[in-house]
């Protein structure tokens, strides 16, 4: 089952050719697919030679194959990850009964969405990062760059595989409107705020792929722990593919902030941006504005949609199977500070409603190492900065937090206050300018702009100075 078919059109390993109506609405979607990427995919080196990894095999024995690849070329396929043919529901209301190889029909509608809203997130991020190869600061980076969309293009035909196969009629009208819609589009946006959100310098890019990227990492192994089983084993092989676009955000934040320290040693007045790098306060507002509104991406802290999700058995908890023992989450509740009277006070809410609470409780957490450890690089460095993670309350558009107002340490505050402090706590639009000059391409192997460490290591054993996006 590993072994992907690289014969056909599409390359697959669920034998696609065994089931011909399926194969022939795929192949018609494709060129759609292929003008959407055209369109709306990287602005530019479409003709260049980079050097991509694609995946060889679904199984744990390295999937990857390393080569030159012209962006349109590269083989987009319906890959999941293998089959356990005795596979038991393992939480919630259907918990012992084996794993749903189809679609029940009472879940059709909110699988269905699910299934949308994670493929919309997908097109979203190439579309948001359209033109960043144009001021990549170096051939590393710009590979990476690609690497991520070509990925995110992949997990969009992982998600319309699963609506052309499943959904019928309906799963295919969704499949076109995956390519319709359009990031920040005033009439037909995407569907969750952060994927409509411009990203159009580097240092969001990092924060983009660092928080938003991790989003997707809790949602999918969320969705990986399903009872719908062609859904988990997706989630599944998604999950791999995540991990390097996780290490190209938080690698690179880390080298944009030891840069940023490296350059306020170097100056008189230990100011980075009077050597050309991004001083770390504007850093921490870059990232309070991303952590903020990846946060929204978890849904409402107290949700009923979420409560259905966990209890008909279609979305787990993060590690479901092996970090809990009690999979039922009943007679259970968790506590969540809410305001009252301007003041915030403890409340329980039965466990199954708290779902989304859960997820985004152990993305925090992830979250929270990473700047420990930016922390160190600062320290180390000998500089007296430290970076943090706003609370979960502050900035939120979405959920029991999103009517009021509070400062990044989660107290409550008035909107006069929030106001009077938002260019302090949030990416300004003189922030954005002074980014933007820094930055211009490094498109010459071996060179990196000023404003950036070069990575510890490069891809696949290669060294940094590899040319890894070819422009002869
Ligand atoms: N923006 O109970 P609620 C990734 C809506 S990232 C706008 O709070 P629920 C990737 C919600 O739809 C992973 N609207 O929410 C990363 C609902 O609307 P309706 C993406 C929002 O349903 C980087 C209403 O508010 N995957 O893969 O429990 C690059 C109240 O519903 C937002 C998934 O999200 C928002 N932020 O949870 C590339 C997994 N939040 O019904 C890729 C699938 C909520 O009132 N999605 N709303 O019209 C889900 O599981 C859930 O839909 C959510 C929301 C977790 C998103
Ligand atoms: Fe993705
Ligand atoms: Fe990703």
């Amino acid at each position: 089952m590993g072994a992907i078919d690289y014969q056909s059109r599409i390359p697959n390993n669920v034998h696609l050719s065994d089931d011909r109506r399926l194969q022939r609405a795929l192949e018609r979607w494709q060129p759609n697919y292929l003008s959407w990427w055209q369109e709306m995919g990287p602005d530019g080196f479409q003709t260049k030679d980079i050097y991509l990894r694609t995946a060889i095999s679904a199984d744990r024995q390295g999937w990857a194959h390393f080569d030159y690849v012209k962006m349109p070329d590269y083989r987009w396929g319906i890959f999941l990850a293998e089959p356990d043919p005795d596979r038991e529901i393992h939480f919630g209301d259907h918990m012992g009964k084996p794993a749903w190889q189809t679609v029940p029909g009472e879940f059709r509608n909110v699988l269905r969405r699910i299934i949308v809203t994670q493929g919309d997130t997908e097109p979203a991020s190439v579309e948001q990062q359209r033109q960043l190869g144009n001021t990549a600061p170096s051939l590393y980076d710009l590979r990476n760059l690609f690497q991520v969309n070509v990925e995110e293009g992949r997990h969009l035909w992982a998600m319309v595989y699963l609506l052309h196969s499943y959904f019928g009629r309906e799963g295919r009208d969704e499949a076109e409107e995956l390519l319709a819609r359009r990031s920040g589009d005033e009439d037909k946006p995407r569907i969750l705020d952060a994927f409509n959100q411009p990203c159009n310098d580097w240092l969001s890019f990092f924060c983009f792929t660092m928080f938003a990227d991790r989003d997707g990492k809790y949602q999918l192994a969320a969705l990986a722990e399903s009872a719908f089983d062609p859904l988990a084993r997706t989630c599944k092989f998604m999950l791999t593919e995540e991990a390097h676009h996780l290490f190209v955000g938080d690698t690179g934040l880390e080298r944009i902030i030891r840069r940023s320290a490296e350059l306020a040693q170097l100056d008189p007045n230990g100011d980075a941006r009077a050597q050309g790098g991004i001083d770390l306060p504007t850093i921490q507002r870059f990232i309070n504005f991303w952590f903020s509104y990846c946060l929204d991406l978890f849904g409402s802290e107290v949700s009923t949609n979420a409560a259905d999700y966990f209890g008909q058995s279609l979305k787990g908890r993060f590690g479901e199977a092996k970090r809990y023992s009690e999979h039922t989450a009943l007679g259970q509740s968790k506590t969540f500070k809410v305001l009252k009277d301007g003041r915030l006070v403890d409340e329980d809410v039965p466990l199954r409603n708290a779902m989304n609470e859960v997820l985004r409780d152990d993305y925090i957490d992830e979250c929270g190492n990473a700047v420990r450890r930016w922390n160190k690089a600062i320290a180390k460095l000998g500089l007296d900065f430290e970076l943090s993670l706003p609370s979960r309350r502050f900035h939120r558009r979405q959920g029991l937090y999103a009517d009021a107002h509070f400062d990044p340490a989660g107290n409550p505050i008035s909107e006069a206050e929030f106001e009077a402090n938002r260019d302090t706590w949030l990416k300004t639009e003189s922030d954005m300018e002074f980014v933007r000059t820094l930055m211009q391409p490094c498109h010459e192997p071996g060179k990196i702009a000023n404003w950036i460490a070069p990575p510890r290591k490069g891809i696949n054993g290669q060294p940094f100075e590899f040319e890894y996006v070819r422009f002869a």
